[in-house]
């Protein structure tokens, strides 16, 4: 029985630094998961909770991930995918369509090394992340309004839109 009991604070105890997925794979370390397991054991775990859209997040509390699971408010097995890239000064596709509600995962692949592209921000979302160069970075979230909300570089020069349908 005490196995399967758990406890939720109000505020979880979380390195506020750590996305949800790192901190992840850090319990796993520490349980004492084998090394060649502990991505595997993570992703089972996202997979079952629903966390998909938060795992690149930092910063969830434990009252975000009941609702999420209670009101339906996820789809966990509803998922929406984009690339972009960025090349010559600009995201493509500069327009992205998302689902509200649904899980989101970005990926920018930042194609050049010009120094405007070097951070993505979506300001609604509270994301701003950094994109090194010739490599592929994800940003997942989950679109909880419907809208139009504007993403930009981290100097707010290139421009695109996130289109959020009911
Ligand atoms: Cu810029």
């Amino acid at each position: 029985m005490r196995r399967r009991i758990g406890y939720l604070p109000e505020n979880p105890p979380l390195y506020p630094d750590m996305t949800v997925r790192s901190y992840l794979l850090f319990v796993a370390r520490l349980k004492g998961v084998a090394r060649a397991r502990v991505h595997t054991a993570c992703d089972e775990v996202i997979e079952r909770t629903g966390l998909a859209g938060v795992s690149g997040r930092l910063r969830v509390s434990g009252v975000e991930i009941g609702k999420l699971a209670a009101d339906g408010t996820v789809k966990p097995t509803e998922r929406l995918a984009c690339d972009v890239v960025l090349m010559g000064g600009g995201f493509t596709p500069a327009v992205i369509r998302a689902k509200q509600g649904v899980p989101l995962r970005l990926v920018f692949d930042r194609q050049e090394t010009s120094s405007c592209s070097e951070e993505v921000v979506l300001g609604d979302f509270g994301v701003r992340r950094f994109l090194p160069a010739f490599e592929k970075t994800v940003v997942e979230l989950i679109p909880r309004e419907p809208g139009r909300f504007d993403f930009s570089c981290g100097m707010g020069m290139l421009h695109g839109t996130l289109v959020v349908e009911r």
